[in-house]
């Protein structure tokens, strides 16, 4: 009898913990998914000739300051949910900034607060890494050809620009993240920011040059709520 009283106790709280864990999931949050398009007619996109180190990054080499998708959509932009709370989950693997053939990858890296991010030069040449902060300290190393990686920590939420001073055409963007909902755009100009709490909030967009737009959404639970951001050349 005693017995049977245990497990019954024991089943009775694994009830009350599931159940809970699923109330507080399915009140907890929903999701934001959108795009961020191009207002007008985009320009053509930037060729950039390359004049030194050819062998390694070849003749010549797209900007990807403004990357406009055939249906408007913009890549490489941020979106982010504007005063969010809590810290931004630890990376699955090690961030990683790639320099091959001469060109930041990713263009645009999402980095969590506190978090390394290992700057890889697999090219051969000469790069430098050169950041302009203000709340991070600012980074100006060389990374010769034998430095195959370098590793580097940005404690403070901040978008940093990034550019190598060996490789005039070299540029990117390091944001690093004051809480967990941030996303870049894909090659469509979508994204989709995960488990939101439900409420009213104010939704950011960044781009490195069209500058920046926000939108209020109301996120409901276990629902997306859906946005679209319209940038426009200023
Ligand atoms: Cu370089």
């Amino acid at each position: 009898m005693r017995q049977w009283l245990s497990v019954l106790c024991c089943l009775a709280l694994a009830a009350a913990v599931l159940g809970g864990t699923s109330q507080v999931t399915a009140q907890g949050g929903g999701s934001i998914v959108g795009e961020v398009k191009f207002s007008g007619t985009p320009p053509a996109p930037k060729v950039v000739k390359v004049n030194k180190d050819n062998q390694a990054c070849g003749d010549e080499k797209k900007s990807e300051e403004l990357v406009v998708g055939a249906n408007k959509g913009i890549k490489n932009a941020v979106v982010s949910v504007v005063g969010a709370k809590g810290p931004a989950p630890k990376p699955a693997q090690k961030p990683l900034l790639d320099q091959k053939g001469c060109q930041f990858q990713p263009h645009v890296l999402l980095l969590p607060a506190g978090a390394e991010v290992d700057i890889q030069n697999p090219d051969g040449v000469l790069h430098n890494i050169h950041t302009f902060s203000t709340a991070n300290p600012s980074i100006n190393k060389a990374q010769p050809k034998f430095k195959k990686v370098m590793t580097e920590k940005f404690e403070k939420p901040e978008i940093i620009k990034v550019q190598c001073d060996a490789h005039s055409w070299m540029l990117g963007w390091v944001v690093v993240q004051a809480h967990p909902h941030y996303a870049v755009t894909d090659e469509g100009g979508a994204f989709k920011l995960d488990n939101v709490p439900a409420g009213k909030h104010k939704v950011e967009v960044w781009h490195e040059t069209l500058g920046k737009m926000t939108q209020e959404v109301e996120v409901k639970a276990g629902a997306p709520a859906k946005v679209t951001f319209e940038l426009a050349k200023k």
